[in-house]
């Protein structure tokens, strides 16, 4: 179901439990600012999910209140999963689904990150 990304964070959301280690995932990258891992229902032969460690649930609330070095790391880190999966020369596609209308289902910010075939024209 599709979330209000006006609502406060709630820290009992799946990502927020895979960050505390309550819930395993298939983890491609961790470091002090960011986790990616494999997405459960992966809808390309690459489907990973990159996510900030801090408790943010949408790109305006992060780049609201996230620091510096919090925004700096997120960045650092999708382009580092993206250049250590060998991505860059085949070409891959970033996504960030944000609120009702984006059917955005986890209320912790995340860019979905896909490749391992052609992934055509962009859709609005
Ligand atoms: O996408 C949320 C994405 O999160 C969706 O593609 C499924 C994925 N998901 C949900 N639960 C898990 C777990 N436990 N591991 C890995 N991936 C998961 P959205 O942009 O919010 O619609």
């Amino acid at each position: 179901m599709a979330i209000d990304a006006t609502q406060p964070y709630d820290d009992s959301n799946i990502f927020a439990r895979i960050l505390r280690g309550e819930i395993p995932s298939k983890t491609v990258y961790d470091d002090e600012h960011a986790l990616a891992f494999h997405d459960i229902n992966p809808q390309a032969p690459t489907h990973i999910l990159v996510i900030p460690k801090g408790a943010y649930v949408s790109w305006d609330d992060f780049s609201a209140r996230a620091s510096e070095a919090e925004i700096a790391g997120f960045v650092r880190a999708v382009g580092k999963v993206a250049r250590d999966l060998g991505l860059v020369a085949p070409g891959y596609r970033l996504l960030a689904n944000v609120g009702r209308d984006s059917h955005q289902e986890v209320p912790h910010l995340h860019v979905h990150l896909f490749a391992g075939r052609p992934l055509g024209p962009m859709l609005a």
